[in-house]
């Protein structure tokens, strides 16, 4: 088939569903609190920075674990939580349409059900009764309304999630043998995804630490709940950066004006982040006793082959760059790059993202390898890989799509003034994660720990030697750390200013049309049954007969501890 009659039968046009008035109001209640929870958790991470670096001391009636938990709650779940929902209803309402009045009042109900689970949760962490971190590891213990807390909010998420999938199934019954449009077909491995990996955490904490908690049972099989944590903790960063991924794969494209090169390829890596990232659970536990050497071995395994769906993505996002930039009349071997927006922040936020994406993503691949994780586990070298990931490429993406959604939901422009606050906003973000993170790498390398405050050991004489190089230094992290809150407030502001302020008018929705291939794309792609079953199968072959040995074979219960 010649290339212009393939194109004759494209959906060539964009989307041009308006998103629904109701719809709207739906989405930026999301994106209103998640900025209100990024503010909170930018000053947390501030006073853990500055407490961290010995350069002060925290009044008495805070304490530094409190905090911790504090910052990492409200930025990795509460924040990334919101935003990804409210991206989820306002681009499912702008590609299939306006949501029913049935499905709108259960991603209401949704919404409310994970709100008054985040009350209680933080209601908790502010009284200094849930100073648990973020990865709340037994045997720490919280307050049992802590845990109902987090209950709550996966219980919010799985209604809210119901309502994108009910409104995308009905479409793909509506349209019999079509392939879906890609940003359904995404949200919804996205959210199955969510769904299967969070049965793990509503199981410890149902049914171990809620039970714990309450003095129900004296003692907790701490592996059992690690293990059942992080067959959901690892999916959970995937939750973070497969949204992410969605504005790369879709909105990117349409901001540089061009088209997305595969829609078959793209829809291959969702799939494959489905099938692979929930059996590898393990490569958080590699120095944990308790979990035999085979089943660690196979399950980084499988880590390895979760890497792949990122290296597709890198290569489809790098080809739809290239293609771009050829199309508009760029030459050479990199020249072409020169044809791209670098003044539109809607571009250049997400494409920092990608580009710290690259050390970003290496350094997740040392973590996997078991030897070399035990010289950077439990060292400020984790911390460092995070702040990279989800804190640098997934939030930078998030902002880039904050320049035009708010706007489009607030029924604003989206203006000079904006851009250049973004561009500002995300310079600094950029260089404050340089200092911060990567010091907080070398700091991980010469054996900085990880979950501890200040501590004396560290001045002296001998970690001094250590602990004071120029780029090796907690210093360097806390001066990284204010440069990162002054570009939280900026982009704080941006928020109020895209909500508030900016003149009333018209802001693009930059949705690219599906790409040149979509018609094409295989059937199978679209067999959500043979996904989700493969998906299942490989879970029960990584856990089934480890699970079973932690259980029969139980160490004795821990008695709990608190911060
Ligand atoms: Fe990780 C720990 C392994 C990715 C988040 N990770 C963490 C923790 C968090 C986290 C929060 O194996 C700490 C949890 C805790 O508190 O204990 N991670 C990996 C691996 C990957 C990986 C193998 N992590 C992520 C992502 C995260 C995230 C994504 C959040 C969003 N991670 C680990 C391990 C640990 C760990 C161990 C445990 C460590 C320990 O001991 O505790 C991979 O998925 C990474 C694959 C990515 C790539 C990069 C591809 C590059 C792309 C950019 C393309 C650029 C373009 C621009 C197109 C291979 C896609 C080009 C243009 C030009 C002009 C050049
Ligand atoms: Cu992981």
């Amino acid at each position: 088939m010649s290339q212009s009659s393939v194109a004759h039968k494209l959906p060539d046009k964009e989307p041009e569903t308006e998103i629904s008035p109701k719809d709207k109001t739906l989405s930026i209640v999301h994106i209103a609190i998640a900025f209100v929870a990024f503010l909170l958790g930018v000053f947390g991470g501030l006073l853990q920075g500055l407490v961290r670096g010995g350069m002060i001391e925290l009044p008495s009636w805070i304490g530094y674990y409190q905090i911790l938990t504090l910052h990492g709650v409200l930025l990795a779940l509460v924040f990334t939580t919101y935003i990804i929902f409210g991206f989820f209803f306002a681009g499912m309402s702008k590609t299939h349409g306006a949501f029913s009045d049935g499905l709108r009042k259960l991603g209401w109900a949704g919404f409310s059900v994970l709100s008054l689970g985040t009350v209680i949760a933080a209601v908790m962490m502010l009284t200094n009764q849930a100073s648990v971190l973020y990865t709340f590891y037994a045997p720490l213990q919280a307050h049992w309304l802590f845990y109902v807390g987090l209950a709550l909010f996966v219980v919010g998420t799985w209604l809210s999630g119901a309502a994108l999938l009910a409104h995308y199934f009905k479409w793909k019954k509506a349209n019999p043998g079509q392939p879906t449009p890609l940003f359904g077909f995404m949200t919804t491995a996205t959210i199955v995804l969510w769904i299967v990996a969070s049965l793990g955490v509503a199981a410890t904490v149902l049914l171990q630490l809620i039970p714990w908690a309450l003095g129900l049972t004296d003692t907790i099989n701490i592996v059992l709940s690690r293990t059942l944590f992080w067959y959901f903790g690892h999916p959970l960063v995937y939750f973070w950066i497969m949204p992410a991924y969605m504005v790369w794969y879709l909105v990117i494209p349409k901001v540089i004006g061009g088209r997305l090169f595969s829609s078959s390829l793209a829809r291959l890596a969702f799939v494959l982040f489905l099938l692979f990232s929930i059996p590898v659970g393990f490569h958080h536990q590699l120095m944990e006793s308790g979990i035999s050497g085979f089943w660690k071995y196979m399950q980084t395994i499988l880590t390895f082959v979760v890497v792949v769906p990122s290296l597709l993505t890198a290569f489809s996002i790098f080809a739809t760059f290239e293609q771009t930039g050829r199309e508009k009349g760029g030459k050479g071997l990199f020249s072409w790059l020169k044809k791209l927006p670098w003044g539109d922040v809607r571009f250049f936020a997400p494409f920092m993202g990608m580009l710290i994406f690259i050390p970003a993503g290496a350094g997740g691949i040392i973590n996997a390898s078991f030897q070399l994780n035990s010289v950077v586990h439990n060292t400020l070298w984790v911390v460092g890989h995070f702040h990279l990931t989800v804190g640098t490429t997934v939030l930078l993406t998030f902002f880039g799509m904050s320049y035009w959604l708010i706007p489009v939901l607030t029924g604003r422009r989206f203006t000079k003034h904006a851009n250049r606050c973004g561009m500002v906003q995300t310079w600094l973000w950029a260089i404050g994660m340089f200092f911060m993170s990567g010091a907080m790498h070398l700091l991980g390398l010469v054996g900085a720990p990880r979950r501890t405050a200040y501590a004396t050991y560290q001045d002296h004489p001998q970690a001094l030697q250590w602990f004071e190089g120029i780029f090796t230094s907690h210093v360097t992290v806390a001066i990284g750390g204010v440069i990162l809150t002054a570009a939280g407030i900026l982009m704080f502001y941006n928020f109020i200013y895209l909500t508030f302020l900016a003149p009333k008018g018209e802001t693009e929705f930059p949705m690219t049309a599906d790409p040149i291939d979509t018609p094409h794309t295989p059937k199978y792609l679209d067999n959500w049954k043979l996904w989700i079953g493969i998906a299942i199968a490989l879970i029960l072959f990584a856990y089934t007969i480890p699970i079973y040995d932690m259980i029969v074979n139980a160490p004795p219960g821990s008695p709990p501890f608190s911060n």
